[in-house]
């Protein structure tokens, strides 16, 4: 068994933890099954990157998805990705990267998911980790 991390409970587009600005670090996948939800409010137009890295011993898929105002629920699915890049060897291309043009006072829900497969090890004394960064 391993720990939550920090950010737990955020299974759920309505536990969603805010991006406040700075990378959140120490991210992990402490059970099968765990999914993590970001919101982040962009305030100025921008081509926003958002992105996994720091992977240990994880796969993450990352998914964004709008932000309904009327509601605070999640809207539609923008887009996913799983790989950014695709060197077998590093095991950072397993991290998620989506780049995308967003208007000014936006506000976007992440989903960061890992892929099967990779369920923590009980034998490892960490769970499956990565970090997130949105600039
Ligand atoms: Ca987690
Ligand atoms: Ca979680």
């Amino acid at each position: 068994m391993h720990a939550p991390d920090a950010y737990e409970s955020d299974n759920t587009a309505t536990t969603a933890k805010a991006y406040v600005g700075t990378p959140q670090t120490g991210h992990t996948f402490h059970e099968v099954g765990d999914v993590d939800w970001v919101v982040v409010y962009v305030p100025n137009a921008a081509q926003a990157t958002f992105e996994t890295y720091n992977i240990q011993g994880s796969d993450t898929i990352l998914d964004l998805y709008a932000y309904n105002a009327s509601t605070g629920a999640q809207g539609s699915l923008l887009a996913t990705n799983d790989n950014k890049c695709t060197v077998v060897t590093d095991v950072n291309c397993r991290g998620s990267k989506i780049v995308r043009s967003v208007p000014a006072q936006s506000a976007f829900f992440v989903r960061v998911r890992n892929k099967a497969g990779y369920g923590p090890n009980p034998y490892e004394p960490t769970a499956p980790g990565y970090s997130l960064r949105i600039f």
